[in-house]
């Protein structure tokens, strides 16, 4: 049997689809092949580089702290459609007048020859089936009277059921009620909300919203990144007992399934490009040899390529997913070498074109603080990662206290925007237990988030904390790591270490409505 090559794509965590109808006979079978390769290279995202020896043993180095696993994590899925379908719908909310109505705009594409005569309509659904508004055409605006709020906590979807109705009055579903027939059908999911930076506030509804959570990933045991139902549940449940109402997508975009979760329980989320390890600073720490970031042998053209498409990908995937409030474009990645505001700028350009409804942000590095980065006035939120008492004044809280609060307040004079610290924590070993303030003891890391939890409540400018790891999690091998990163609340196998205890108290006491 022939094999053709249909498709090919470049990135490991945002969909592809390939049109397989000239290769295939119906009624007959046929093979389809999918293959995956992990190679990471300058012109993938996130990057990495093979070395190949004398003898051909090629080496994979990378520059993030997570494993390379390979292989098919999420769905295959086959299907057809009509040649005249709808291949994207979009929808942007607001309130109209006292905000008891929405505005629901929707633009949708019809794809396939002679799409453009074909009338569409589009129905909105309430959570329980019922209409509560119409409209027609390719796109519009619906009004929704008495909308019931997408709000953190409570995750309440309406559906816009898009319709391709037959161009000629046509026959089938739809024409025997007296309408014309329906070609094609698309639902989608939508919450009504709004998101907004004002000053040092982050608003969801027009309230300010404060990110109780974690930076996460996709790993267990025994699935590595392969989604799981069951294994999703699991983790929703702990984040709800801990009293999480946010996560960041640490450092690829989730699941689709992951997403659809979270619109529906009204959890909050950073969503996050595969751009990690964008940063020759950590050669030490990784062992790769690169000195500087921008330039032709490292962060070069092709990676910005690369880095472009996985932001397209990311917003053209999520935009309807009420759950995601930021778009977080790269992690850590060099911000104070010549060539990053060059670099960075088009791409914070090319988010806010793509999405101009959503707060864009990036997640800066410990070593380029506020008197070194040069690209943090490009976005709307501060994101930082901070490891102050674990590998800068490690086992000195008192140390790490002065120098964190002194970084806050550096921040919030020079920008005067919100602050979320993206990542705080350190690592521990479950049942490693001491007196003293032992760095990798249960105790320890209780005491470092409660450090941390003392400044940020005298930081007015503070608007979320996301404690590093939700989970222990597996990373490649090296002398930092032992069996991976342990800065999980849980253990790999998701069972709580005493600062689990401690955040759930922090997070469930006085819970505003905005935060509940
Ligand atoms: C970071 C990275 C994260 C690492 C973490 C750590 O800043 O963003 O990927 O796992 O530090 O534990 O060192």
């Amino acid at each position: 049997m022939d094999s053709a090559l249909v498709a090919e794509h470049q990135g490991g965590y945002t969909p592809f689809e390939a049109d397989i109808t000239s290769h295939v006979t119906a009624g007959e079978t046929f093979r389809l092949t999918v293959a995956v390769s992990n190679e990471l290279t300058q012109s993938t995202i996130p990057p990495g580089s093979i070395a190949e020896d004398a003898a051909g043993r090629r080496t994979q180095t990378y520059m993030h702290d997570f494993y390379n696993y390979a292989g098919i994590h999420r769905s295959v899925v086959l299907y057809s459609t009509p040649a005249v379908h709808v291949e994207d719908v979009t929808v942007v909310t607001g309130f109209d007048g006292d905000g008891t109505t929405a505005t629901v705009d929707y633009a949708v594409v019809v794809a396939g020859e002679g799409a453009d005569i074909h009338p569409v309509r589009v129905r909105v659904l309430d959570a329980e089936g019922t209409q509560v508004g119409a409209a027609e055409g390719i796109s519009g605006t619906v009004a929704i009277p008495d909308v019931v709020r997408w709000q953190p906590g409570r995750g309440y979807l309406y559906r816009l059921v898009v319709e391709v109705l037959a161009h000629d009055g046509g026959s089938g579903a739809g024409a025997a009620a007296g309408g014309p027939a329906v070609h094609d059908s698309y639902t989608q999911t939508f919450g009504v909300r709004t998101v907004e930076v004002r000053g040092t506030d982050f608003l969801i509804n027009g309230e300010p919203f404060y990110f109780t959570g974690f930076g996460m990933h996709e790993d267990h045991g025994t699935i590595g990144k392969g989604h799981s139902g069951a294994h999703m549940v699991n983790d929703f449940s702990l984040l709800e007992w801990i009293g999480a109402n946010s996560f960041r997508t640490s450092h690829y975009p989730y699941a689709e399934e992951v997403m659809d979760y979270a619109d529906r329980h009204g959890i909050v989320v950073i969503d996050e490009t595969p751009a990690v390890g964008l940063n020759a600073d950590f050669a030490g720490f990784f062992g790769t040899g690169a000195k500087k970031t921008y330039g032709p042998e490292f962060v070069n053209g092709e990676t910005a390529a690369a880095h472009r498409q996985v932001i397209e990908e990311l917003i053209a995937r999520d935009k309807n997913h009420p759950s995601v409030v930021v778009w977080s474009i790269a992690n850590e990645p060099q911000s104070s070498e010549e060539g990053a505001r060059a670099y960075f700028e088009p791409l914070a350009a090319l988010a806010r074109e793509l999405d101009p409804t959503r707060p864009v942000g990036f997640v800066n590095v410990m070593f380029d603080g506020p008197d070194k980065d040069t690209i943090t006035d490009l976005f709307d939120v501060i994101m930082l990662n901070r490891y102050y008492g674990w590998y800068v004044n490690t086992g000195d809280l008192a140390a790490a206290e002065a120098a964190l609060e002194a970084e806050l307040r550096a921040w919030e004079a020079k920008l005067g925007k919100p602050i979320i610290m993206t990542e705080y924590g350190a690592d521990t070993l479950a049942g490693f237990h001491s007196l003293y303030e032992a760095p990798w003891s249960e105790e320890y890391q209780a005491d470092l988030l409660q450090m941390y939890h003392r400044v940020f409540d005298r930081v007015d400018a503070m608007a979320g904390e996301h404690v590093w790891n939700f989970a222990d999690f597996a990373t490649s091998n090296g002398i930092m790591r032992v069996d991976g990163n342990k800065k999980g609340a849980f253990t790999r196998d998701r069972r709580p270490k005493a600062a689990a205890f401690a955040l759930r108290r922090r997070w469930t006491q006085n819970k505003t409505a905005s935060q509940a």
